[in-house]
């Protein structure tokens, strides 16, 4: 085999990688090389087209440009980028050239970010001019500051300029396919993310398992994924599950609501389509009022957080569609549990993906028979190997034997379907994107009039969880109208704007431990009583 290459082992199934392996070589170049360079690989909504021809060429200059600015193998490249062709170029020049680019969601505030400009110690941060004045407010508190910030295009010294400076040639760095190669930022309980480090065989085994496997991609296909690509989810959806099949992405830089993506499905007409919950719940809404034309899309698939049952059977009495629930992680990079074309079980997550082992542990750590719920614990050749400078929460999550704690309670029933039970933590999920009780319970405490706060997940009208709030006050108040707006208008001032509690409640205390930790497992208890 020639270097940068991978075969399957017909007896194991399992991938073999030759030991000089860049992962870029395989999902950038290997294009040319198999006769597509004149195929389309990028659509976006902005009318733009990039065919693989271009896509490698700019993936070259960039990193090029990249290793223009001095910036030493390993260095990290923070990314703050609207899902365009420009995320390509800063994602596969940064690999290619032995960088490391780590996504970061991009509606987060300055606070966040100053976080991960820190934490990572990146060599440089590369954003769109749209989330300048979020960025630009962290790269000035940052301590120290990232030697190179640029933006993308627009005024000033940009990566569009020095890429048109740079070469369009580039040998991929010499990688191995399990050394480091790229980040994602994963949600903590206490509000601090986690850097989650990736190698270079991880997205080619998600691919072979879940793209193929599963969805079985091929070259004709078109992906649109409302889910962005600095999000684990969106960046195989995206990114590299269009790239592994030789297909055509259609990015959308817009805010995914029933109206953009429907334009967006109409318009370039998907065969694939990526959504999570929330967005399926509010896109029924809208066919209630107007039916629209889904023809092109021979599947959906929801992951983030459970699809009730109730959803995925009015999607299908409206479309015709299934929509395919399957459970991924940060940490695992994609979806390891899912449910199958023409086998889905609705409110289940389904069935393992092939390539993936799962099990069930009881508090001691012992395996628990199928039927019982427990803690669910994964291992497969896509699972990151540490937390960046945290070794303490990497020995909790990252057990002995290549073993993953995801942090859920799970029951697998006789036939092999895993029934999501909730989370270990209080971690919830809002619209498919973590948010820390913590969190907001720091900003709600904020207000003068606040003495302390609780933050629990609550079922919204959909039967999807949104964060609610249990206030209690320093003294009582004639009217609860003008705090309940201060402490909104709070919230969606300091917080990223999905996490505002959708309900705020004026309590006399909260359940307590004796050492003073809320208990928001009771105060859960509470609510359903
Ligand atoms: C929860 C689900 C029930 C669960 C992700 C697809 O969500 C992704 O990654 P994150 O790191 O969160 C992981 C956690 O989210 N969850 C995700 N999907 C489901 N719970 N049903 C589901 N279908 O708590 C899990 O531990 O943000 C999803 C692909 C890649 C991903 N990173």
């Amino acid at each position: 085999m020639d270097d940068h290459a991978f075969q399957i082992d017909p007896e194991s199934g399992k991938l073999v990688f030759t030991p000089t392996f860049n992962v870029a070589s395989h999902f950038i170049d290997r294009h040319l090389r198999e006769g597509r360079a004149e195929r389309v690989a990028i659509r976006t909504d902005a009318g733009q087209s990039v065919t693989y021809a271009q896509l490698a060429r700019r993936v070259n200059r960039c990193g090029q440009a990249f290793l223009g600015l001095g910036i030493k193998r390993g260095g990290r490249v923070l990314m703050m980028i609207k899902d365009a062709p420009e995320f390509f170029y800063v994602f596969w020049g940064a690999i290619k050239a032995g960088l490391v680019p780590v996504p970061i969601n991009t509606i987060l505030r300055a606070k966040d970010y100053k976080f991960m400009l820190e934490d990572s110690g990146c060599a440089a941060a590369v954003y769109s001019p749209e989330y300048a004045s979020e960025v630009e407010a962290a790269l000035k508190q940052a301590a120290p500051a990232p030697p190179h910030a640029l933006r993308t295009e627009g005024e000033g010294g940009t990566l569009s300029r020095l890429m048109a400076q740079a070469s369009d040639e580039l040998k991929p760095c010499p990688a191995g396919p399990d050394q480091e190669c790229f980040w994602l930022y994963s949600s903590g309980s206490t509000g601090a993310p986690k850097g989650t480090v990736h190698s270079h065989r991880d997205m080619v085994v998600t691919s072979h398992c879940f793209a193929r496997g599963i969805l079985g991609v091929g070259p004709e296909d078109i992906f649109f994924s409302a889910a962005k690509l600095f999000f684990a989810y969106g960046l195989g959806n995206g990114m590299y599950f269009p790239l592994w099949a030789g297909g055509t992405a259609v990015l959308s830089a817009a805010r995914p609501t029933p109206e953009s993506t429907f334009a967006v499905i109409e318009q370039f007409r998907p065969s694939l389509f990526f959504g999570v919950p929330t967005l399926y719940a509010s896109q029924l809404a809208s066919l209630d009022a107007a039916p629209r034309d889904l023809s092109s899309l021979r599947a959906c698939v929801s992951a983030g957080e459970a699809l009730p049952a109730d959803i995925l059977r009015r999607w299908q009495t409206h479309t015709g569609l299934e929509i395919l629930d399957g459970i991924g992680s940060t940490e695992v990079l994609h979806i390891f549990i899912c449910n199958r074309p023409g086998q889905t079980m609705p409110g289940s997550s389904g069935r393992l993906v092939d390539g993936y082992e799962a099990r069930i542990l009881d508090g001691n750590g012992q395996e628990l028979a199928d039927g019982s719920a427990g803690r669910l614990c994964v291992r497969g050749g896509s699972t990151a190997k540490y937390y960046w400078n945290n070794p303490a929460k990497t020995a909790g999550t990252m057990l002995d034997d290549g073993w993953l704690d995801t942090g859920d309670t799970y029951c697998r029933d006789a036939d092999g379907y895993f029934h999501y039970c909730g989370r270990n933590d209080d971690m919830l999920k809002v619209g498919g994107i973590w948010c820390s009780p913590f969190e907001i319970e720091s900003k709600i405490i904020e207000h003068p009039e606040v003495l302390e706060a609780a933050v629990v997940g609550q079922s919204d009208e959909n039967g999807l969880v949104k964060p609610a709030a249990y206030v209690v006050l320093k003294r009582a108040l004639e009217s609860y109208d003008l705090l309940r707006e201060e402490l909104l208008k709070l919230c969606k001032k300091g917080l990223a704007p999905y996490k505002y509690p959708r309900w705020i409640n004026i309590v006399d205390a909260l359940p307590k431990t004796a050492t003073g930790k809320i208990q928001r497992f009771r105060l859960r208890e509470q609510i359903l009583a």
